[in-house]
């Protein structure tokens, strides 16, 4: 069976939960985690080794956490944003992320404008879905998927692995056949789920 690999931004404003979802999708802490926002300041990758399932191929995705997308009003915050433009370039694979429990803003709009201008294919999260009332998602998803054509359109819960699963099953199968881009010599790292994988982190950019 084919082997598909390739290279995923995680994109989003401060606080959105990006370096909540590296963390739970490679089953390791390796992204600094906090409430206060602009935490994440350069880019940090995450391996994730995908065994082959049912009809699905296995495959390697790199994925890329991304400081939030803000203002670049000092030297700090500009060098910050280049790291964002570097890992738009780079990729197969846009995953922008959304705080479903907040009100979508300017800087959501901003955010979108750079993945626009991109020109990538684009899943759209939905993260902190275990915080929003039920019934408030459906109009949600609409209200999102007039923005852009996103590729697909994902409710999640970084913080409690909720529609990881499902995520990763559709990033490979977006991403292109290809090579190992790492090598898997790791140890597997325990985490619960359906999908088998080894996974290991470095910094990037
Ligand atoms: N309830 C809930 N909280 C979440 C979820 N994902 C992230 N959070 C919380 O949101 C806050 C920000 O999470 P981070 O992962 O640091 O967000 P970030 O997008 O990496 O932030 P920056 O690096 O500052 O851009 C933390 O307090 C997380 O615990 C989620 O799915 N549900
Ligand atoms: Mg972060």
């Amino acid at each position: 069976m084919a082997f598909h690999s390739g290279f995923v931004s995680i994109i989003g404003r401060p606080n959105a939960g990006k370096s909540t979802l590296l963390n739970a999708l490679v089953g390791e802490k390796i992204a600094i985690v906090t409430e206060k926002p602009q935490t994440t300041r350069m880019c940090i990758q995450g391996i994730l080794n995908v065994k082959a399932q049912r009809k699905r191929s296995a495959g390697q995705i790199v994925f890329i956490d991304t400081p939030g997308v803000h203002k670049p009003d000092s030297r700090l915050n500009r060098k910050m944003m280049q790291e964002i433009h570097g890992a738009l370039e780079s990729r197969d694979l846009v995953l922008l992320l959304v705080d479903a429990t907040e009100r979508y803003g300017p800087l959501d709009e901003q955010v979108l404008e750079l993945v626009k201008r991109s020109g990538a294919p684009v899943f759209l999260l939905l993260n902190k879905v275990d915080k929003l009332h039920k019934e408030k998602l459906l109009p949600l998803i609409g209200r999102y998927s007039k923005l852009h054509p996103f590729q697909e359109v994902i409710p999640i819960s970084a913080m409690k692995g909720e529609g990881l699963d499902v995520l990763i099953d559709k990033i490979i199968r977006a991403l292109p056949e290809g090579p190992h881009y790492f090598p898997t010599t790791k140890s597997p790292t325990s985490r619960s789920g359906s999908w088998p994988q080894r996974s290991y982190a470095r910094k990037c950019c």
